[in-house]
């Protein structure tokens, strides 16, 4: 895969404004030269990977800036070539001049994530920990980037690359077979064969499992509120939000449109999404809002069923939780405060048990608590759970960070092998199960990057900033 490239590319490494330092970044044959034609050493040009004092002149030879510089040599650099770095001080003017001269020199503007995509083709790394790169540099929140970096360090290309191997194996052994019948006994039996692929595929399946975590947690848990008009949907969310962002008022069908807004709670970004409450809707707006509402509650990974704990439950809202039952959800009792002041109101436990016997089939989550948005008390234990449900998905220790192409590829392989477990049971034939394992192996070694066009590679490195 060992590529030379004969131009070199530059570009400003560090974001736009006021700061203490920006970085022009050079990579390629030439990169040396063009640095020693845009600066000056006392002491001439350092050795690699110590960072030297320099004077960066313009055009008439008087010194703009003192400015730090170091070299990286090829190959032992972040894109496998020769890297020179020069560090200037901030804003970007000073960056910009040094850019241009460089490029007058006969450097190449960068395009976006250029730097990276040469580490891909001259092999430093592959394309999942390229793409790791990208999440490293989106993340919002710690566990987001503990997963980018455990991705980028290489486990995901470890993990898939055994699969594929073991992947490569079985289809192997099958073909000989295909190829040589009068060979004598058959190399595997299909009980074998059977256990065989039913070990990759859970071997995929714990993959995937860790791949969905790790979306989660860059993405974010997608929360929906939702529940009748009135309940205290958007108090809730405002709450949750320490700020008046949607409007409350006492009329039930206040909010007619979903409402998104990002929290961070224990490292983990909470994505709350409000919606309109679900009723027999008066207008078109209601109608439609109430559409969107039953969307948002199909897309979010956990809802909150919002009810107001302080009245008992009726029949809707009982038919409502029964159709909860396969969908992860919490049971938010709101408007405790209410209880509190008025005793012969039903006591809030006696709704929970209520509920708790109604809503849930094993194979979700489901819980049911009170608080009140009004006072704040329970929002804690709200939060502290919403996270319980993240983890209990294994995000928070093992989740990886990949992009939705990547988690499509696991997706489509897994797909495959298990019409390829499926094929082995009926004994469909070793041809047609042969072919669905050569397609499992080869959604991973696009996964890999170890087949690639350049239109994949384009769309994933034009996500990029410049100067990566
Ligand atoms: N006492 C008390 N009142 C609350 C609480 N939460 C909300 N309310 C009140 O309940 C009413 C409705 O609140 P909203 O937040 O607008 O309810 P919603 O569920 O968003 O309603 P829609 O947008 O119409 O679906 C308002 O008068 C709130 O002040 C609470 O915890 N305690
Ligand atoms: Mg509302």
């Amino acid at each position: 895969m060992e590529q030379a490239f004969s131009d070199t590319i530059a570009a400003i490494a560090t974001a736009w404004g006021e700061a203490g330092v920006a970085i022009v970044r050079l990579s390629g044959p030439d990169a040396v030269d063009l640095a020693k034609t845009a600066v000056r050493f006392k002491a001439g040009f350092p050795k690699p990977r110590l960072m030297c004092l320099a004077s960066f002149t313009d055009k008439e030879g008087r010194t703009i800036d003192q400015v730090l510089v170091v070299h990286f040599a090829a190959p032992k650099s972040y894109t496998g070539e020769d890297v020179v770095e020069i560090h200037t001080h901030g804003g970007t003017l000073v960056a910009q001049i040094c850019l241009e001269c460089l490029i007058r020199g006969g450097a190449r503007l960068a395009e976006p994530g250029e730097f990276t995509k040469r580490a891909f083709l001259n092999g430093r790394i592959d394309l999942s920990q390229a793409e790791s790169v990208l999440g490293i540099i989106r993340s919002r929140s710690e566990e987001a980037l503990r997963a980018a970096a455990r991705t980028l360090s290489g486990e995901l290309s470890a993990f898939a690359g055994d699969i594929r191997e073991e992947l490569l194996t079985l289809q192997s052994a099958l073909e000989v077979e295909l190829d040589f019948p009068e060979e004598g006994i058959p190399y595997r039996n299909d009980e074998d064969l059977l256990d065989s692929i039913a070990t990759l595929r859970l071997s995929l399946e714990d993959l995937l499992d860790r791949c969905s975590a790790g979306l989660l947690l860059r993405e974010g848990i997608r929360v929906a509120l939702v529940g009748r008009p009135n309940v205290g949907k958007s108090s809730l969310l405002n709450a949750l939000l320490k700020q008046a962002r949607a409007i409350v008022t006492a009329l039930p069908g206040t909010t007619r449109d979903v409402i998104e807004e990002v929290i961070t709670y224990r490292g983990i970004p909470i994505r709350l999404v409000d919606t309109a409450g679900l009723r027999i809707p008066s207008d078109e707006i209601e109608a439609n809002g109430i559409d969107r509402t039953l969307a948002e509650l199909r897309r979010a990974d956990i809802c909150l069923w919002v009810l107001d704990g302080s009245v008992p439950l009726d029949d809707e809202d009982r038919a409502y939780i029964e159709r909860l039952r396969d969908k992860d959800h919490i049971v938010v009792l709101n408007k405790s405060d209410l209880n509190k002041l008025d005793s012969s109101l039903p006591r809030p436990s006696a709704a929970e048990e209520d509920i708790r016997a109604m809503s849930g089939s094993s194979s979700v989550f489901s819980l049911s608590l009170s608080l009140s948005a009004k006072t704040g008390e329970g929002l804690d234990l709200l939060k502290d759970s919403i996270v319980h449900f993240a983890s209990s998905s294994g995000a928070l220790d093992a989740g990886l960070n990949v992009t939705a192409r990547q988690l499509t590829e696991i997706r489509n392989s897994l797909l495959a092998l298990t019409e390829a477990e499926t094929a082995t049971m009926e004994k469909t034939g070793q041809d047609v199960v042969a072919s669905l394992l050569s397609t499992a192996r080869e959604c991973l070694e696009r996964l890999l990057g170890l087949t690639y066009d350049d239109a994949l590679l384009e769309s994933i490195f034009s996500h990029f900033c410049v100067g990566k």
